[in-house]
């Protein structure tokens, strides 16, 4: 079952010693606020109330120096990282000096050994990326084979971060999947790659159809609406608004080569790349059997701050889905309100780059996924990297970079290299980065971007 590689090694070797520091020390658990995070941070609360260990917990926007002094570290403490951790290791050194810490993250590492630190990322240790949340399981998997119950949020965790390109798990994931699908905790199936099929009216899964991008339809709810009519798809069933799965085969079959349609019309490379796989959580209740749509709802409730709604999704309390309703609405407005902004023009076109300032009208915690949404429908030029900045509630400024996959090149280490030319913290994966850096600078951190741009490009 488990590889002989050095990376399941390292997992077994560091749950071991895990499992005995967990006895004797103050366990603090950090995760980050995203899907990933928060799945992560599911996983292991799970693990360790098996364990019988009591432990605290909190989520944060990210690991700061700053953050790490306020946690107050001492030696009967011992300190679990999940998603992040792995490009702090240099600023986690008078805690490692103190006290033993474990880091379970895929963030882009920093490689540095210290003799207090457990550290588990698949890209230090010669294993294709993963997401936190995977990592999490087959370390807690290690922990204890009970914990093979908690592989579905695994799944969700990859889904949050875009694991999954173009909607189908591969390498390394596809295993885990493959394993989930085996132990009846998930099951597969394909279709057109629109979020909301359980959850949306049809026409706004169309409207916000980011990934099979729907020319002159996506980002339009009466083009949508339209566009439904004209093939003869009713959009409601008596009262009810109809969904995706609602569907006929016959209408799914008319709507994907409609969609086609339009994508050749408009000169689509890969018109006809539209379809994906459906990742379906068995035993879930009804509105989170999409691993895609339960990924979406944590984030919500992670950029909004509800973290214990998430939490307690994760863990099948089902008194959280009444609350997470209202916190998925008004995600969704801040979302909608935030690309119309940005529709609106509120962007500057350069040679290179795309650069957004947010301001105080952007929240810092949704600019990342922002971006995501501008560079996948068009709203910004696709071959070009997009940097958005928005003001954060401690007077700095938050710095999400995207680029498309297409791109050749290393955003982490363009945004890092950036960052630290003034004076600030970053960190990331080669597609998607961020940093934080004192107000007022972000002229010069752009200047910075674009000379490492022109530099890499003779
Ligand atoms: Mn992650």
């Amino acid at each position: 079952m488990i590889g002989d590689n050095l990376f399941f090694e390292e997992i077994e070797k560091v749950s071991k010693i895990v499992k005995a520091l967990i006895r004797e020390k103050n366990v603090k658990v950090i995760s980050h606020h995203d899907a990933d995070g928060l799945s992560s941070a599911a996983i292991l609360i799970k693990a360790l109330t098996r364990e019988g260990v009591n432990f605290k917990f909190r989520i944060l926007k990210q690991l700061t120096e700053n953050d790490i002094k306020e946690l107050d570290i001492g030696e009967s403490d011992f300190l679990i990282l999940l998603d992040l951790g792995s490009g702090q290791i240099n600023g986690l050194k008078d805690v490692l000096d103190k006290t033993q810490v474990l880091v379970l993250d895929h963030h882009d590492p920093v490689r540095k050994e210290h003799m207090n630190l457990l550290h588990i990322n698949p890209l230090v240790l010669g294993e294709e990326e993963i997401s936190a949340s995977m990592i999490c399981y087959l370390f807690a998997k290690m922990l204890n084979i009970r914990n093979t119950d908690l592989i579905d949020l695994a799944i969700v965790g990859a889904m949050g971060d875009i694991m999954d390109e173009k909607w189908e798990l591969k390498g390394l994931g596809r295993k885990i999947l493959e394993e989930a699908e085996m132990l009846g905790k998930i099951s597969i199936e394909r279709g057109i790659r629109l979020y909301g099929r359980n959850t949306r009216p049809i026409f706004k899964s169309l409207e916000y159809s980011s990934d099979a991008v729907i020319p002159g339809i996506t980002g339009s709810e009466s083009n949508a609406v339209q566009f439904l009519a004209e093939l003869g798809i009713e959009l409601k069933e008596g009262e009810r608004w109809r969904m995706l799965k609602d569907l006929t085969l016959e209408e799914q079959k008319k709507l994907a080569s409609a969609i086609i349609v339009e994508r050749l019309k408009n000169g689509h490379e890969d018109a006809e790349d539209i379809f994906g796989e459906i990742y379906n959580l068995i035993g879930r209740p009804k509105d989170l059997q999409d691993a895609r749509e339960f990924a979406t709802l944590l984030n919500a409730c992670g950029r909004t701050g509800n973290f214990g709604v998430a939490v307690r999704l994760c863990l099948n309390d089902l008194t959280a889905l009444r609350d997470s309703w209202g916190i998925l609405e008004n995600y969704r407005k801040m979302i909608s309100t935030g690309l119309n902004w940005l529709r609106d023009g509120n962007f500057e076109a350069r040679n290179s780059i795309t650069i957004v300032k947010g301001g105080k009208k952007i929240p810092d915690t949704i600019i990342g996924t922002l971006l995501s949404i501008a560079l996948s429908s068009g709203i910004v030029d696709s071959t070009k990297i997009v940097i958005g900045f928005a003001d954060d509630e401690d007077g700095n400024l938050k710095i999400s970079a995207r680029m498309s996959r297409n791109l050749n090149l290393n955003l982490r280490d363009i945004i890092v290299e950036a960052a630290h030319s003034v004076g600030g913290e970053a960190g990331g994966h080669k597609f998607a980065a961020g940093a934080l850096i004192a107000a007022g600078k972000e002229d010069e951190f752009i200047k910075a971007t674009e000379n490492k741009l022109s530099n890499q490009v003779k």
